[in-house]
């Protein structure tokens, strides 16, 4: 499903038509280990599913690049060698297909050393140049002030893993999905995460973590905000307007 003109929904993934450009953000490598350390008992397929996702899209889009926008590891203050591992696997597999560009996002205050030994960089934004429209691409954990950014027209961003609470006569549940809508002159995407072990923060209810939409939300036009919801098989439904929905 298209969000934009020449920019389609594909599961928890964005991708460029036109340009062969395929974005996925928070996919939190490490993150089922660490929960699992906590105690609790889930099942560590998460990095599994994460690739076979990627191997299928690659395999029918055959994008030229890859764009990772932030948080592609999980904790925070180490690097765990379950985490090097991974982290490692998954880019050399995705280096063998596409260009990889890393944004960084919160969580990966130290992956360099990793990225370093694959020849990768790091950077806090990207920008593509479309036929009428200005991309820019940030993990959004920060509203950012450069001139790529206030000459951009489109921006999109991870960090909220938005979700949507849905109910069904008695049953509540709760799905990923894409925002869509107005942050000042700009239209802002809100992605949802590629790992499949939470659905993510249900916007209408929880508190929300980046500041474009703690500042969406205080000015009250959340409610014009637009939502693809991805089901269980990520195919994605378009819903509407949020204001109509969570009541
Ligand atoms: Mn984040």
């Amino acid at each position: 499903m298209e969000i934009i003109s020449g920019i389609n929904i594909i599961g928890p993934s964005l991708f460029f038509e036109k340009e062969k450009i395929l974005v996925i953000g928070d996919v939190h490598i490490g993150q089922e280990n660490s929960i699992h350390k906590m105690g609790f008992n889930i099942p560590l397929n998460q990095f599994k599913l994460i690739n076979e996702f990627l191997e299928n899209v690659v395999e029918e889009l055959k994008p030229k690049t890859i764009i990772i926008n932030g948080d592609l590891k999980h904790d925070f203050g180490k690097i765990t060698n379950d985490e090097w591992d991974k982290i490692t696997l998954f880019l050399k597999n995705l280096k063998k297909y596409s260009k990889v560009i890393i944004i960084g996002g919160n969580h990966d205050k130290i992956l360099e050393p990793i990225i370093d030994k694959l020849d990768l960089q790091m950077s806090s934004y990207h920008k593509i140049v479309l036929e009428n429209d200005f991309v820019y691409i940030t993990h959004g954990d920060i509203i950012p002030h450069d001139l790529d950014y206030v000459t951009s027209n489109i921006i999109i961003i991870g960090h909220e893993h938005p979700a949507i609470k849905l109910k069904d006569n008695n049953r509540v549940e709760i799905f990923k999905s894409f925002l869509k809508g107005k942050y000042k002159d700009k239209t802002l995407i809100v992605m949802p995460s590629l790992n499949p072990i939470s659905e993510g923060t249900d916007i209408l209810s929880q508190k929300l973590l980046s500041p474009f939409l703690k500042e969406i939300k205080n000015n009250k036009t959340l409610g014009y905000f637009e939502a693809y919801i991805l089901d269980d098989k990520n195919k994605v439904y378009f819903f509407g307007k949020l204001k109509g929905l969570g009541d």
